[in-house]
């Protein structure tokens, strides 16, 4: 086995300030319409992916276990994507190591598919650019385009009548952000969530009578969650933050049967979050499939924020700052 046949990468969560729910095409993933995120300096994901030209299956495995059913059907319908792409159909050896909690709302699928993206595009060869690497995450998780890039990330919906649809959806970094946010996560719950965000979305999209209303909210949030950063308007982007994603979870709830992410013990630091902020405080939510609930601030004032909550919720928090792009480990040892 040589080197060339063994890739290491790792990549990092995302939280969007504009959220992405909703597909309008299921095997491509492409979204109904854009989102806007912030990657996170935390919990990061490794993954490494090694060829196994005399491997008769591909085998997953998570912190060195084998990874469930579910998982492991995911990540080899993701490799064959690859190998459609690449001169080499051998199966592979794929072990990830996460630090996130799995399945918490915390995005271990956005960090895990894009260094599984790096990993193994690495490994077969696949000679992409970050569009292109973002355009093939994307096919395994929506959110993993984003996490391709540091900093704030901008993920495109194509136009419905775009020539070539997939070609048209990828994420970039948003260019000229002005502001210095951080997000404080305040973690109520690392257990499974009850219902995937793959399986909520698509309910929502057929059932929710707001659905639509969402839509055509979240596609005027864009733009201006956009003016706000490159303004340096971390107050703006935290209003149309906080207002996205109880929309989004408005709508979730409305769906049928309806779908809650959110627990009593989210809605009690959301109050707390209007409590601080109605005492003067620069803070703003944001939650997504799962009931943590994720402040946006001021990095300077993100520990003094962090230690309000954690005082007056009684949960743990932890501060992420801005996290950096995807990256391959520079001499990855083959795995054994
Ligand atoms: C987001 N979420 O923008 C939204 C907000 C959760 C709430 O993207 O079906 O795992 O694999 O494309 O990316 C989580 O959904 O869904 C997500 P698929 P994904 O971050």
């Amino acid at each position: 086995m040589t080197d060339a046949a063994t890739a290491v990468a790792t990549a990092h969560p995302n939280i969007a300030l504009v959220k992405y729910w909703g597909k309008q095409d299921e095997e491509l993933v492409l979204p109904l319409a854009g989102s806007l995120s912030m990657t996170l300096h935390i919990y990061p994901t490794t993954t490494s992916v090694s060829r196994r030209p005399t491997a008769a299956a591909d085998t997953v495995t998570m912190d060195g276990l084998p990874a469930t059913e579910a998982v492991a059907r995911r990540v080899v319908r993701f490799l064959d994507l690859i190998r459609q792409r690449s001169c080499c159909g051998d199966h592979a050896a794929v072990d990830t190591r996460n630090t996130v909690p799995v399945g918490a709302g915390l995005a271990s699928s956005a960090s895990g598919f894009a260094a599984l993206t790096l990993a193994a595009a690495t490994a077969y060869g696949l000679n992409l650019n970050p569009r292109g690497l973002s355009r093939l995450a994307r096919r395994g998780s929506g959110s993993a385009a984003r996490s391709v890039f540091g900093g704030f990330a901008l993920w495109h919906a194509p136009d419905p009548d775009a020539p070539d649809p997939d070609t048209a959806s990828y994420a970039e970094t948003l260019a000229g952000v002005r502001v210095d946010a951080a997000l404080v996560a305040v973690l109520l719950d690392t257990g499974p969530k009850p219902i995937s965000s793959r399986e909520a979305m698509r309910r929502t999209v057929a059932t929710s009578p707001l659905f639509p209303a969402w839509l055509s909210d979240t596609r005027l949030d864009l733009p201006r969650m956009r003016a706000a950063l490159q303004a340096g308007d971390l107050a703006a982007a935290g209003e149309i933050a906080e207002d996205n994603a109880l929309g989004m979870h408005a709508t979730m709830e409305s769906a049928d049967p309806p779908i809650h992410y959110l627990t009593g013990q989210s809605y009690r630091v959301l109050e707390q979050v209007r409590a601080l902020r109605a005492a003067g405080g620069n803070c703003w939510a944001t939650m997504d499939a799962g009931p943590n609930v994720k402040v946006l601030c001021p990095a300077d004032q993100a520990a003094h924020i962090a230690e309000q909550l954690t005082t007056a919720t009684g949960h743990r928090t932890i501060v992420a700052r801005p996290g950096p792009p995807a990256r391959l480990h520079p001499h990855p040892k083959p795995a054994r």
